[in-house]
């Protein structure tokens, strides 16, 4: 996989070498390039943004200097499989999920775009979806960063992560959280001792009955997303779920008929 970021603060990216993602830039997994948007100014005071049309606080990035760049780095190749995804982190954005991770792992080529949180013109992913570009702009959380790059650094791990051979062990991947869509959290762990400072580990774990483990962890996991993520439990796929999930629900104060589950207590 091949990536490009776009940011004024390119040495931002420079700590990847040091995580996970540097494991897999050194095994050839994947190719990472910080690109300094200041690099496509041709004025000398390099500047990238201007006062926004209309009258208001803060500062737009320009609509001509990022073309100038986008221009280069996306090339020609808007209908190939190939063909690059233009990604811009924006706090009005519909929300980066595991699913958009999953689906962008699977991209060739990624191009990131860092823009400041007063916003970058319009017209800029307006004019590289008219040209055929798949633009996607995304927002990691309801929260107001400074700019772009945590946003990115977030979305690369997402995403780098799932790409074949990036992690030890592929299980524990397959396991996890919000893989699927019918996505619960997950149910505590623990390790030894069972006993510690007079808290003791779930005595149904220590059972060796693997069937009861694994309908204890279920549970565990339902009433846990019902207190804390209930938005999740309204989402699942009520023919998705077994006899004992149905039973566990309606216990929680659902109604599990129809397409998805409705709180009714
Ligand atoms: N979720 C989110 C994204 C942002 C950005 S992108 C560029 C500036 C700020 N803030 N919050």
């Amino acid at each position: 996989m091949d990536i490009d970021i776009v940011s004024v603060f390119p040495e931002y990216f420079d700590v990847l070498d040091l995580s996970l993602l540097g494991k897999a830039k050194s095994k050839g997994l994947i190719s990472v390039h910080a690109h300094n948007l200041r690099d496509w100014t041709h004025d000398v005071h390099q500047s990238v943004d201007d006062t926004p049309v209309g009258g208001g606080a803060g500062m737009v990035m320009k609509p001509a200097v990022w073309a100038e760049c986008l221009d280069e780095l996306l090339g020609m190749h808007t209908e190939s499989p190939d063909r690059p995804i233009l990604i811009f982190p924006n706090p009005s954005a519909p929300l980066f999920t595991q699913q958009d991770a999953t689906e962008l792992s699977h991209a060739q080529h990624l191009v990131f775009g860092c823009g400041r949180y007063e916003g970058y013109d319009a017209r800029i992913p307006a004019y590289y979806r008219e040209r055929g570009v798949d633009v996607r702009e995304y927002s990691i959380g309801d929260y107001v960063l400074n700019g772009g790059e945590v946003a990115v650094s977030v979305m690369l791990e997402a995403i780098t992560r799932l790409l074949p051979g990036f992690m030890g062990n592929p299980d524990s991947i397959i396991e996890e959280s919000y893989t699927g869509g019918n996505a619960l959290l997950e149910h505590n762990q623990y390790t030894k001792p069972a006993s510690w400072r007079g808290l003791d580990v779930p005595a149904v774990l220590l059972s060796g009955d693997h069937a009861k483990v694994d309908r204890f962890r279920r549970d565990e996991a339902l009433k846990k997303t019902d207190r804390i993520r209930p938005d999740l439990i309204a989402q699942l796929d009520c023919h998705a779920l077994s006899k004992a999930d149905r039973k566990t629900l309606i216990e929680l104060g659902w109604e599990v008929s129809g397409d998805h589950p409705r709180r009714i207590s």
